[in-house]
């Protein structure tokens, strides 16, 4: 498997514009891009630290896997991503390693990138995602 860096991590909020500001006003992040993934039921803020990202994600619908997430352990870190070169092979490696996939099969996520998250009960109890970049392949 060949992942190169960690894509971003993913950080539940109740309260997105209030989380932005605190990236912003405190840590001195500009937000660059806010999104609605509507098939995941989250908008999303992203921030860049050098090759990884920041992903704020808060709710659209109480019963999406933020606003469970929330509702279960409050805010905070909700996942990993890792960007990996060929997603597919990745997750079939992986499951063939025992890992249970939630995604077997890749789907388009923020940022256009392909996505697939591996289950947080195989993962040392952290949710993880692979993403592939390949919009201009
Ligand atoms: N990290 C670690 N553990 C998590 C978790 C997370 N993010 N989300 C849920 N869990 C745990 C729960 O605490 C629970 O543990 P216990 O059994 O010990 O209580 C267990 O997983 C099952 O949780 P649940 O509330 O019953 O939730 P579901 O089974 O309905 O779903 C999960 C859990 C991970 C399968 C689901 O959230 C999922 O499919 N996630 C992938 C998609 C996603 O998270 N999308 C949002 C981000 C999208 C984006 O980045 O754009």
């Amino acid at each position: 498997m060949k992942l190169s860096h960690i894509e971003h991590i993913g950080i539940a909020v109740k309260d997105l514009p209030a989380a932005i500001r605190y990236y912003e006003d405190i840590l001195g992040l500009e937000c660059y891009a806010i999104e609605e993934v509507k098939d995941q039921r989250v908008r999303t803020a992203f921030f860049k630290v050098g090759e990884t990202k920041i992903e704020l994600l808060e709710s659209t619908d109480p019963e999406g896997p933020v606003g469970k997430f929330i509702e279960k352990r409050g805010e905070g870190v909700h996942h990993i991503a890792f960007a990996v070169e060929g997603i597919e092979e990745s997750l079939g490696e992986a499951q063939k390693k025992g890992v249970s996939l939630i995604d077997a099969v890749p789907r388009r996520g923020a940022e256009g990138l392909d996505i697939a998250f591996l289950h947080p009960k195989c993962t040392f109890g952290v949710l993880t995602e692979f993403c592939e970049d390949r919009r201009n392949k």
